[in-house]
């Protein structure tokens, strides 16, 4: 598979006049700032996607990226996670690299829930090393015939004397056969359904976890299907409390789901620089692309669709942060979080049809930039609640208020 080519072949720098908006503050800026720069200067051959993702880990960890995945008292670069920062990093990797941007957010969604409600000894053993890249972490939630309906899950937790075992499968796990850890939620209680479900702490290494099963996919990354047969894991490994795990589950989707929505603008603001660079140089009856009112409109709509995406990824970042009503934890932030990542998802992969739509043949010939974004955007829309979740949540939330 053809790498994806990092700097922009145009010379010029991704925009930034949207973080004048005053949903960021001067820190925002400024870290913006420095990773547009640094981001530009990296060059990974991405040409194998477990190898690319470890590199990419390791330089996002060398230079202070990955603090942003964890808070300040664990190794974490601000006092508590934030969103802004999340959107930012996401929307700016994306652009440059949509492997780069992967491999942050995976050790961002795999600890979450450690942040959210690990024990102190949880936080201070795993945190730290996941700010600073020695440690891959992964979220393992889905399963076979458990992937919207979460609460369907069969991989079950059994008590032990010496604390659980794990039996059963999970399956579309990125960083699947890499991760030094799994964040794992399994059934404590197999008869209650959502309120049934508890996550667990797995090390890679546990006797009786086989992540041998790599799974390939259209943008390749690294994902896997675990199978769990007795795995013992002891009494500690539990995260948050028993039978809390879909909650923490949904809670840890909350965080990560506005910042989806950032990738999927990053993705598409790459797509339509790509476009507009593309029709100024391309000749066609006698002048360029761009004098076709035809393509004046395409890009105008692109445009729109972007700024619309970027409206609401930013306005759910922020009233995650800083809202006094509509914050963390609140069905309002959850509602603002789907239709963030509902909208830059759909809005994104249209952007970049017609970005590719505009490259003609070239735009399907593999290796081109909008033929890999045509590609990577696509899971988007389906992982970390698809689509059709977002509308679900966001119908039930308007029919509670
Ligand atoms: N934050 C906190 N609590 C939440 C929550 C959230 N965002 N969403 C739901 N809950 C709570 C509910 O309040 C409810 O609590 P009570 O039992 O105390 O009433 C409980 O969780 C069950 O909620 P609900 O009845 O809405 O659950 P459903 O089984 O109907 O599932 C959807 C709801 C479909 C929204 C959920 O399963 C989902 O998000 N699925 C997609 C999962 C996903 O993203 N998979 C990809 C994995 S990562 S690639």
């Amino acid at each position: 598979m053809v790498a994806f080519e990092h700097p922009h072949p145009h010379g010029a720098l991704p925009p930034t006049a949207h973080l004048e908006l005053p949903f960021f503050d001067d820190e925002h800026r400024a870290m913006a700032n420095r990773l547009v720069a640094w981001a530009g200067g990296q060059r990974v051959d991405e040409s194998d996607d477990r190898a690319a993702c470890q590199d990419w880990v390791q330089r996002l960890g060398a230079a202070g990226w990955l603090r942003y995945c964890v808070p300040e008292a664990h190794g974490g670069a601000l006092p508590a996670l934030d969103s802004r920062a999340l959107v930012i990093l996401r929307e700016t990797l994306a652009y440059h690299s949509p492997l780069a941007d992967f491999a942050f957010a995976m050790q961002g969604l795999g600890s979450g829930a450690i942040t959210l409600a690990g024990s102190t000894g949880q936080q201070a053993g795993y945190l730290p090393a996941v700010a600073n890249g020695n440690k891959i972490a992964a979220f393992a939630l889905s399963e076979p015939e458990a992937g919207s309906d979460v609460a369907a899950m069969a991989l079950r937790a059994t008590p032990t004397a010496t604390g659980w075992r794990l039996d059963g499968q999970k399956t579309w796990i990125s960083n699947g056969g890499m991760a030094d850890f799994y964040v794992v939620f399994a059934k404590t209680d197999p008869d209650a359904g959502a309120r049934g479900i508890s996550a667990f702490i797995v090390d890679a290494n546990a006797p009786g976890l086989d992540s041998s099963a790599h799974i390939h996919v259209m943008a390749p990354h690294p994902l896997a299907t675990l199978t769990f047969t007795q795995c013992p894991i002891g009494s500690d490994a539990m995260v948050g409390a028993v039978n809390g795990g879909f909650k923490l589950a949904m809670q840890t989707l909350d965080i990560f789901r506005a910042s989806v929505a950032a990738a999927a603008l990053g993705m598409a603001r790459r797509a339509f620089a790509e476009a507009v660079a593309h029709t100024k140089s391309r000749k066609m009856f006698g002048q360029t692309l761009a004098d076709f009112q035809l393509t004046q409109a395409r890009l105008g709509e692109m445009s729109a669709l972007i700024d619309a995406a970027a409206m609401l990824t930013y306005r759910a970042a922020w009233q995650r942060d800083c809202s006094s009503v509509g914050g963390a934890g609140t069905p309002a932030y959850t509602a603002a979080a789907a239709s963030a990542k509902l909208t830059a998802t759909e809005n994104a992969q249209r952007v970049i049809d017609m970005a590719l739509q505009m490259h003609g043949g070239r735009g399907v010939q593999v290796g081109n930039v909008v033929e890999h974004l045509y590609r990577d955007i696509r899971s988007l829309r389906i992982y970390e609640g698809a689509s059709e979740v977002q509308l679900l949540i966001l119908g039930k939330h308007a029919l509670k208020a």
